[in-house]
C-alpha cells in the first residue's frame, strides 16, 4: 500500500486572538488559528461563524427600499393593480420567482411572472418585454435577481405608466435606474451585503407576510439554499446561516417538486451537502431554461400536485 506523503504546515505562533477564541468557545487552537487565518478577528464574528442561527437573521426592514417596496405593493394590491415578477432563467432567478409566487398566493392576490427567453432576449429587463408586459395592463413589475443596470428600461417602463420595484444583487452601477430599488450592495450591513438574488427576494416576502403568516418564511428555506448555493455567492455572514438551515430543509423539503427532483437524483433520504445542490440539483433546474424554458423549473418549484412533479 502507498504511503501518503502529505505535509501539513502549521503557522507557528498562535496569535493572541486565536489564543482568546480557543478559550472563550472552547475549540481546538487549530480552529482558532484557520478562523483567524480567515478574517475572523474577534469572539462575536466566530461565534456567529459557529453556531450562528435563525434567530441571528437580521431584519428585512434594515435593507434600503424595503419600506418604499411594502408600502407600493400593499398600495397595489388594495387598488387591484396586475403585478408581474420579473425573473430570470437561472436557479437564483426561478428559486426567487417561486418564493414571491408563494408568497402572494399566501397573501390571496393574483400575480403572474415573467421570465425571459435566455436565447431570444437574454438576461435582464428587455424593452419588449416591458411593452409587453405594458399592454397586459400590468403596472408594477417587481424584478428579482436582475434590473440593477436597467435604467433605459425602467424609464421606458415608467414611459408605459408602470412602476418597477428593483429587487437584485449584482453591483450597482454608477447611475442607477429611477426605482424603487432593493440591493444589499447599496446598504452597509456586512451579514447581508453578499445574499444572492434569492435571499433578497426571500427579505421581501418576509416583509410583506409579516403580519399576516409571521412564521412562513421558514417554509422557503430550502429554495433559499438551493440558490444560494447555486448562484456561487460567499457563504459568509447570512447566507452561512440560510445554508445551514436550508440544507435540512431541503432534505424534508414538503415541496412535490423538490421531492420528485431528490428522488430522481437518488438523494431520497439522504444528508444533503453544498455539493449536491452544485452538481447534482442546481444543473438540472438550470437545464429547462437552457433547454426550453425556466418557467417548467417554476412550475416544478411551485406545483402542489405530485404528479405534475
Ligand atoms: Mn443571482
Amino acid at each position: 500500500m502507498q504511503q501518503v506523503q502529505t505535509s501539513w504546515f502549521m503557522h507557528k505562533d498562535q496569535s493572541p486572538i486565536a489564543q482568546d477564541l480557543s478559550t472563550e468557545l472552547n475549540i481546538s487552537p487549530i480552529i482558532a488559528q484557520l478562523l483567524v487565518n480567515r478574517g475572523i478577528h474577534d469572539l462575536a464574528q466566530a461565534r456567529l461563524f459557529l453556531y450562528g442561527s435563525l434567530d441571528d437573521l437580521h431584519s428585512p426592514h434594515e435593507l434600503g427600499g424595503m419600506e418604499e417596496a411594502v408600502t407600493r405593493i400593499r398600495q397595489a394590491m388594495q387598488q387591484g393593480e396586475k403585478i408581474a415578477i420579473y425573473g430570470d432563467y437561472d436557479v437564483d432567478g426561478v428559486c426567487s420567482v417561486s418564493i414571491l409566487l408563494d408568497c402572494f398566493q399566501r397573501l390571496s392576490y393574483p400575480v403572474n411572472y415573467y421570465i425571459p427567453d435566455r436565447f431570444e432576449e437574454g438576461y435582464g429587463l428587455n424593452a419588449t418585454a416591458i411593452q409587453t408586459l405594458a399592454d397586459l395592463g400590468y403596472t408594477l413589475l417587481i424584478t428579482v435577481d436582475c434590473g440593477i443596470s436597467s435604467v433605459a428600461e425602467c424609464e421606458l417602463a415608467r414611459d408605459y405608466g408602470m412602476e418597477v420595484i428593483i429587487t437584485d444583487h449584482h453591483i450597482p452601477p454608477p447611475r442607477q435606474p429611477e426605482a424603487i430599488v432593493i440591493n444589499p450592495k447599496n446598504d452597509d450591513i456586512e451579514a447581508m451585503y453578499n445574499l444572492a438574488g434569492v435571499g433578497v427576494a426571500f427579505k421581501l416576502a418576509c416583509a410583506l407576510l409579516e403580519d399576516d403568516l409571521p412564521d412562513y418564511w421558514q417554509q422557503w428555506l430550502d429554495l433559499v439554499a438551493l440558490a444560494t448555493v447555486a448562484d456561487v455567492v460567499p457563504l459568509q455572514g447570512e447566507n452561512r446561516i440560510l445554508v445551514k438551515y436550508g440544507l435540512q430543509a431541503l432534505a424534508n423539503s414538503q415541496r412535490p417538486g423538490i421531492q420528485a427532483l431528490l428522488e430522481l437524483t437518488g438523494l431520497s433520504g439522504q444528508i444533503l451537502k453544498t455539493w449536491h445542490i452544485g452538481f447534482v440539483l442546481g444543473p438540472r433546474i438550470n437545464a429547462a431554461g437552457r433547454l426550453d424554458t425556466a418557467d417548467h423549473s417554476v412550475d416544478l418549484l411551485s406545483t402542489r400536485d405530485t404528479k405534475q412533479a
